[in-house]
């Protein structure tokens, strides 16, 4: 796979794990009336860079649909990555596998969405996070593409790789990796913390040796072991807390770290 509280808590929290020499995406305002011109904006540098860019999703009706508008589709099944105690999917490819990691796992959307509920709430702190993660959602339940839009940009109708979505609730974490598309990264509800390093800092990232993981860093973000990987925080970042609304532009093979900080959904549409 190529991949994987209220947000001022996680905030602080994230904040003194590294020390190094962070700034923030720069942020590009979406003008409605020259939509042609985010493509240029975006993709016109020899070496693009990443930005966040506001006022695109004005029109996505999804925006204003709630959990509950999306429970009638509750009994359609989806693949989740289930994981308690911190675990992601580097687990299941290292010796130090344990079983707070499954992935494929399949379940009603109701559960998903029962349980961003629940973390909402912090009503059941110990219970599992379902994560509906890199799920081409809106080909399951075609009517969701009401409430979304396709983005303005020529390049994802002639050159898509895949549409996913993201669902789940406050605290998932899809671990530092990179992946080769350029990515086009939409906030629906909810906001993410997002950290990304330059795909020239590759090798300081400790990337796995094991094929299965080679795009995936042995660094926990979120935790950095400063006594294995005592030069991580030298090695330069950009980051943004994305918001409701915002969409994300991300150059292929960037590294990217994301942990939603609140119940959240995305879309992500990836293209070669
Ligand atoms: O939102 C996430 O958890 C991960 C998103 C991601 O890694 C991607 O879009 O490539």
């Amino acid at each position: 796979m190529f991949r994987k509280t209220t947000a001022r808590l996680l905030v602080i929290t994230l904040r003194p794990q590294c020390r190094g020499l962070s700034s923030h995406v720069q942020r590009l305002a979406y003008n409605a009336d020259r939509p042609t011109k985010l493509q240029e904006q975006l993709l016109q540098h020899p070496s693009p860079v990443p930005l966040v860019v506001t006022g695109a999703m004005d029109n996505w009706q999804a925006r204003n649909w709630t959990r509950s508008d999306l429970m009638q589709y509750g009994d359609t099944i989806v693949p989740v990555e289930s994981s308690r105690n911190g675990g992601d999917y580097r687990d299941l490819h290292t010796a130090s596998s344990t079983r707070s990691f499954e992935a494929d796992l399949e379940v009603p959307l109701s559960a998903v969405l029962q349980s961003m509920q629940d973390t909402d709430t912090r009503q059941q702190p110990a219970q599992s996070l379902l994560y509906a993660a890199q799920v081409d959602l809106i080909s399951l339940i075609p009517a969701l593409e009401e409430g979304i839009e396709q983005p303005p940009l020529q390049v994802i109708n002639d050159r898509l790789y895949k549409r996913n979505t993201w669902l789940g609730p406050a605290g998932t974490i899809t671990p530092l990796h990179c992946d080769p598309y350029f990515n086009l990264f939409c906030q629906i509800w909810g906001s993410k913390y997002i950290r990304i390093y330059d795909r020239k800092h590759a090798q300081r990232l400790h990337p796995f040796s094991n094929p299965f993981l080679r795009n995936t860093s042995q660094v926990r973000v979120e935790k950095v072991d400063s006594k294995m990987f005592p030069s991580f925080d030298q090695v330069p970042y950009l980051e943004c807390h994305l918001m409701p609304g915002e969409m994300l532009f991300m150059p292929k093979k960037f590294w990217h770290f994301v942990q939603a900080l609140e119940p959240s959904w995305s879309v992500s549409y990836w293209w070669t």
